[in-house]
């Protein structure tokens, strides 16, 4: 049953914290809230809104993350491919350490082997010693490019981000939002039509999607050998040329050899969709610090879903905001 929600949220609305007032409860309580369309709430902070759980630990990975010139960092808008990047990036940076039919992937969830920097390592720690992972260190991120830490910016390490269609990405997210019943309204969510007017308007989880995906555009476009912009539907179109791209761009490029040997095809099949989908692994347990399903993160994996769920005039006021929004960059996304 769907129903309409107050959607302003005061600082009356807290869940009650009896924990000490730190500095940031007290920056909390001076920033605009929003609840989502299925109850969590939200915090627009320097431009774009944050779930609200996930704000401390993002503030303290940006304090405290020391990158090293080898890392890569996977980042992304939610659902908009995280969960194959990371596979992929996996695979090609340790296929020295694991053969195909030994891959850590077979017995975890991608997000098992790559950790997020806010829903994992930084979660409960503000400052965890990550020193000892084993280089290249691979961390994934869904902040924006402007917060991510100064150190990222600043050494060689390599971001790879990936961008998809934004109907694909909001329609995956409803279904990844409700499937897990993250947010205290998820069994009495707000309808698609005003759930989508959100999304439009840039009121949902990291958005607004079009900064986030344009602070990345704009990086790669300045610097293309820090910052891979890559996009899910050419990942779906051409697998075999974006991971050697990949695999290029983090610096461990195929050798002819491995070529012939056929381990490019190896790599996509094992981190395809209906190969992961069907592990054990990914068929049961949480993850993320218990609260999603192993399962939700595989639900159809296609390009164009949006259309069994969305109007043509949705669509269309889609494609007029990235046309605004994207002007003059380069930037496209077919719809
Ligand atoms: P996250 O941001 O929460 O980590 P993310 O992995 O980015 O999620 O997105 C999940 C989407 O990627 C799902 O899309 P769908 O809802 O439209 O089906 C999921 O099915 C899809 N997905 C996950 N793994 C793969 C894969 N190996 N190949 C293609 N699509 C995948």
């Amino acid at each position: 049953m769907e129903k309409k929600q107050d959607l302003k949220c005061s600082s009356a609305d807290h869940e009650v914290d009896n924990s000490p007032k730190d500095e940031f409860q007290e920056l909390l309580q001076t920033l605009e809230q929003h609840m989502s369309w299925d109850g969590q709430r939200l915090v627009k902070y320097k431009g774009f809104w944050f779930l609200v759980m996930i704000f401390r630990p993002m503030l303290f990975a940006r304090k405290n993350f020391k990158a090293k010139d080898t890392d890569v960092i996977i980042s992304t808008m939610s659902k908009s491919g995280t969960t194959w990047l990371k596979a992929l990036t996996f695979s090609i940076a340790n296929r020295d350490r694991f053969t195909i039919d030994q891959s850590p992937l077979l017995a975890c969830n991608p997000h098992t082997v790559v950790p997020f920097l806010e829903y994992n390592l930084y979660w409960e720690q503000e400052n965890p010693d990550l020193e000892d992972i084993p280089c290249p260190r691979i961390f994934a991120t869904h902040m924006p490019f402007d917060f991510l830490p100064d150190s990222v910016h600043e050494n060689g390490s390599r971001i790879i981000y990936i961008g998809r269609n934004p109907l694909d990405q909001f329609v995956s997210q409803r279904h990844f939002l409700l499937e897990n019943k993250i947010g205290k309204e998820a069994d009495h969510p707000l309808g698609v039509d005003e759930a989508f007017d959100m999304f439009c308007r840039g009121i949902h989880s990291w958005g607004p999607f079009w900064e986030h995906m344009h602070g990345y555009w704009n990086a790669h476009s300045e610097n293309p050998r820090k910052v891979l912009f890559l996009k899910y539907e050419d990942l779906k179109e051409d697998i075999t040329s974006q991971v050697k791209k990949i695999a290029e761009f983090m610096g461990f490029p195929f050798s002819l050899e491995e070529a012939k040997q056929g381990l490019i095809d190896q790599i996509s099949g094992l981190c395809s969709f209906e190969s992961l989908r069907n592990l054990a692994a990914n068929k049961t347990g949480n993850n993320l610090n218990g609260l999603v399903k192993n399962s939700s993160f595989f639900r159809k994996g296609k390009v164009g879903d949006w259309t069994n769920y969305l109007t043509p005039a949705m669509a269309e006021r889609v494609r007029k905001l990235m046309e605004s929004k994207f002007e003059g960059s380069g930037l496209i996304f077919k719809i």
